[in-house]
């Protein structure tokens, strides 16, 4: 029988994935990206889960799209394939998906954790886009995301010379949103997607989409796009739950959550 090429689980609320091909350092091919995304959507259609963590090994978190799996492909199979454009589907997921990086990120590796909405790294997990060195450029974001994430001096940095940095580099240019001792990564995105599984569903989804929206929209469109969501909130239960909680000294029991 075949290994599965993800595991899954869900611990206290939060649904994980866990890449599994170590023999590949956790390449992503094909079978992998619609594992993932499956996943993805299977949680999301769960109402006990409220948020994703998205992981892979102690050496790799992922080495990248699989060479091998690509490497003899001609340009009409990549365009007409659309080629993983369904890791799209990943990033319409609604729940907050946190990524817990060890050891290699790179290319479609370091990609994938930019879907992901806030990445866990140690001082020892090595982002790159050495796509470079391929003959390729990245293709799953490493020139957009990636650019929005850290600036263009340092995107132009890995993009062109494929160097890898750390987890402390990272965490220091802002891809990195808590850096931890390597051997708390998975613990730490644990302990966030419980935090998170403790606020109100619905909220926690219009929180996504609002910080989103800043990537999306002009500041002027972005600034209503919240006020007016804020607004709307007001029609939860969850908000007067939450204001009444505050109040009068008690922890918030959402109902939505
Ligand atoms: N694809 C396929 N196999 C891989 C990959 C990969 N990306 N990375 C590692 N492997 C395999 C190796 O071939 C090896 O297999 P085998 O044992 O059968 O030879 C096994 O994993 C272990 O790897 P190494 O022996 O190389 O391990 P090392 O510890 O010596 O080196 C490295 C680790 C530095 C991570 C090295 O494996 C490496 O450089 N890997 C490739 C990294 C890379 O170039 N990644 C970018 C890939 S291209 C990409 O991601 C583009 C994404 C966008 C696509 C979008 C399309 C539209």
């Amino acid at each position: 029988m075949s290994q599965q090429v993800i595991l899954t689980e869900t611990v206290d609320r939060v649904g994980v994935i866990r890449l599994n091909r170590p023999d590949a350092l956790n390449a992503l091919n094909a079978d992998l990206m619609y594992a993932v995304v499956e996943a993805a959507e299977a949680f999301q259609d769960d109402p006990n889960v409220m948020a994703i963590v998205l992981t892979g090994s102690e050496k790799a978190f992922a080495a990248g799209a699989d060479i091998k799996e690509m490497s003899e492909k001609s340009y009409i199979d990549m365009q007409q394939s659309d080629w993983f454009s369904h890791w799209n589907r990943l990033s319409d997921i609604r729940l907050p998906i946190i990524a817990a990086v060890n050891g290699y990120a790179l290319g479609g590796g370091c990609e994938l954790a930019m879907i992901a909405d806030m990445i866990i790294a140690g001082p020892k997990t090595k982002f790159g886009q050495p796509e470079i060195n391929l003959g390729v450029i990245p293709g799953m974001g490493g020139s957009q995301r990636l650019t929005r994430a850290i600036g263009k001096a340092k995107a132009m940095d890995l993009v062109l010379t494929g160097r890898m940095i750390g987890g402390e580099e990272a965490e220091r240019a802002g891809l990195v949103a808590r850096l931890v001792a390597d051997d708390e990564v998975f613990d730490t995105a644990m302990e966030v997607g419980k935090t998170i599984a403790a606020k109100s569903r619905p909220v926690v989804m219009i929180a996504k989409e609002a910080v989103d929206a800043a990537f999306e929209t002009t500041l002027e469109q972005g600034l209503l796009f919240e006020r007016r969501t804020f607004h709307a909130l007001f029609a939860l239960e969850d908000q007067k739950e939450g204001m009444d909680a505050f109040a009068n000294k008690r922890e918030a029991q959402f109902k939505d959550r």
